[in-house]
């Protein structure tokens, strides 16, 4: 296995539209188990193939307490269930050290295929949800950033910046 290193905000390749998964071969499991170890190593939730800078439709996850639930979602798909939106601050691994609230779908119905190619679908609530909603977003290289104001997005873009620089000059 193998640990990846995150584009981070507002690198442009996080805008790349990701493309479906033809088949899932060992290949695709390899990546999955990188993004897995990845994922763990960042204390991340989820992690979607885009922040690693390969632009494939493949999102790990896992919200347990003991990193004992991991979920693999390959070419994921959700339906809204109901109308209600649920408010709920999100972090994402690609913009550290930022958090705001962003509106999603209370509850979804995920669609996907797993590891080995099997299809499989799930309801989703609350943080589960908000996930699921958040990792897609990745896939169409969108960011929580995007559903906040010009001002805030700006001032989260030039903390970034700076951060990138301080990296950089270190
Ligand atoms: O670790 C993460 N936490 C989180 C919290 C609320 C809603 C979504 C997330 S996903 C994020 C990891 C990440 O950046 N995934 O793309
Ligand atoms: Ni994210």
């Amino acid at each position: 296995m193998a640990k990846l290193p995150i584009l981070e905000f507002p690198d442009e390749r996080l805008r790349t539209k990701a493309a479906p998964v033809e088949t899932v071969d060992d290949e695709v499991r390899q990546l999955v188990d990188d993004m897995l170890e990845t994922m763990y190593d960042a204390r991340g939730i989820g992690l979607a193939a885009t922040q690693i800078d390969v632009h494939r439709r493949v999102v790990v996850m896992d919200i347990s307490d003991d990193n004992s639930q991991p979920l693999v979602l390959i070419n994921p798909r959700y339906t809204p269930i109901g109308d209600e939106k649920d408010l709920l601050s999100e972090g994402c691994l690609s913009i550290p050290e930022h958090y705001a609230e962003v509106p999603r779908f209370l509850k979804v119905q995920l669609n996907a295929l797993d590891r080995n190619g099997e299809a499989y679908e799930l309801e989703a609530e609350g943080l589960l949800a908000h996930c699921i909603q958040h990792e897609y977003d990745h896939l169409e290289g969108v960011l929580f950033v995007d559903y906040l104001s010009p001002l805030k997005r700006d001032r989260i873009r030039k903390k970034m910046q700076k951060r990138h620089k301080q990296m950089q000059d270190a």
